[in-house]
């Protein structure tokens, strides 16, 4: 049965933790996968998710099947979080929301349910992008091309290009967008640069898929929802999939959810009930734990404001590291201006190392970046700081 099989590459950002894992040295640091790391390099277990996770412990809850959508007071959650706590929309019945496996789980559902509805349709995605993009709505069996994005000379959002590019597109093409924190560049769109998206969407009748994985990282939990309040206000009907990976660190509990926006409630009745369909010919219905700790965290006034405190504990400690790797890089003699990092936003970095400088730093020093230049700022710490800038000094002097 086996003998065909062909080996398949390794993710390329996965990989990385493999091979950091088999690296013997003391000094190594992997700045590869998009990971918060705290102070201690460790990944913390938020006090709220213990507060939580203790009095479901206590209570000892049955473990039936969910419903095939999910926790309906998560997801009730999720779309507050979304589109705010008194949105039109929520009130009109215009959202379906289906708790889902990691962010990852929702881009899934989210693929296979719009390769049912528009088989012919592209699916584009920016350039460069969360290299999973591709491969899932491959998978899902659409053809994926790019539309422009970065620009390496100004390392911000070309726009000019990115929006002649989507006025050409046909009706019915779907565009999967980075809702905030850009993975890999960390440059996101301004505010007006969104509002002109939402028209060329219109204009065009595309389909936005709005990925929001980071929500929190960039400036805090209403201001990094600007892209959905914006798809929100302009009448259309969008995607979009979320993530509390990082929000809330709870990357092995998949904790995700697939949002879609309809015109009416009729449709939304319609639609989530095809999307059952889909959940329930891939995992039939979503695990328990991680989606009830983050509803029970949401819907406590109490413990919402500790995770918020401590998930802007996070953006605040990101920023510092950003702050202090450009400042030790200046400190070491780098002609290079690399400001820059200041101005990206979430946890990357487009650096703009060559993969033959992250080659070296792997090599020479055990550390560990994206073949691409990207590093993740959540990785820095006051320990590893100047061992990093170090090296990074080291490999662009040459
Ligand atoms: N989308 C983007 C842009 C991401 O960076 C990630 C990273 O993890 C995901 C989706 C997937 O999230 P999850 O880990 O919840 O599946
Ligand atoms: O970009 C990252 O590093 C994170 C984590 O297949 C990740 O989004 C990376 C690759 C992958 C799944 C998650």
């Amino acid at each position: 049965i086996f003998a065909g099989v062909a080996l398949a590459p390794r993710d390329p950002i996965l990989g990385l933790n493999e091979a950091y894992n088999a690296d013997a040295r003391a000094t190594k640091v992997n700045l590869g996968v998009g990971v918060y790391f705290d102070e201690n390099g460790k990944i913390p277990l938020l006090s709220a998710v213990k507060v939580a996770e203790k009095a479901r412990l206590e209570a000892m809850p049955p473990r039936g099947y969910q419903a095939i959508e999910g926790n309906a007071q998560y997801n009730q959650a999720v779309q507050k979080l979304l589109l705010g706590a008194d949105s039109e929309l929520l009130a009109a019945g215009r959202v379906v929301t289906a708790q889902a496996l990691g962010g990852t789980g929702a881009l899934k559902i989210g693929a296979d349910f719009l390769k049912g509805l528009k088989a012919d349709a592209k699916v584009y995605i920016s350039d460069p992008s969360w290299e999973n993009h591709r491969a899932l709505f491959e998978a899902a069996g659409f053809v994926v091309e790019n539309y422009p994005y970065y620009d390496a000379e100004t390392r911000g959002v070309n726009f000019a290009a990115m929006k002649a590019f989507l006025l050409g597109l046909a009706p019915g093409s779907v565009i999967v967008l980075h809702a905030c924190c850009h993975n890999p560049t960390g440059a996101d769109m301004s505010d007006a640069q969104w509002a002109e998206v939402v028209e060329v969407c219109r204009e065009r009748a595309l389909v936005p898929f709005l990925d929001m994985a980071y929500q929190g990282f960039a400036e805090g939990i209403e201001p990094d929802a600007v892209a959905v309040r914006l798809f929100s206000a302009s009448g259309l009907q969008f995607f979009v999939s979320s993530s509390f990976s990082k929000s809330f660190s709870l990357y092995g509990e998949r904790v995700g959810a697939l949002s879609i926006i309809t015109a009416d409630k009729d449709e939304s009745a319609r639609v989530l009930s095809q999307l059952k369909r889909v959940i329930r010919t891939n995992y039939s219905n979503p695990p328990i734990h991680g989606g009830a700790v983050v509803a029970a965290v949401l819907s406590s006034p109490e413990l919402r404001q500790m995770w918020e405190d401590e998930l802007g504990g996070m953006r605040v400690r990101i920023r510092a590291m950003r702050e202090g790797l450009v400042s030790a890089l200046k400190s070491k003699g780098v002609a290079q201006d690399f400001s820059f990092v200041t101005a990206q936003r979430g946890m990357f970095s487009y650096t703009g190392l060559s993969a033959a400088q992250v080659e070296v730093l792997r090599a020479d020093y055990g550390i560990y970046a994206v073949s691409t230049g990207r590093i993740c700022l959540a990785a820095l710490n006051q320990n590893n700081l100047a061992y990093v800038a170090d090296a990074i000094a080291e490999v662009v002097k040459g």
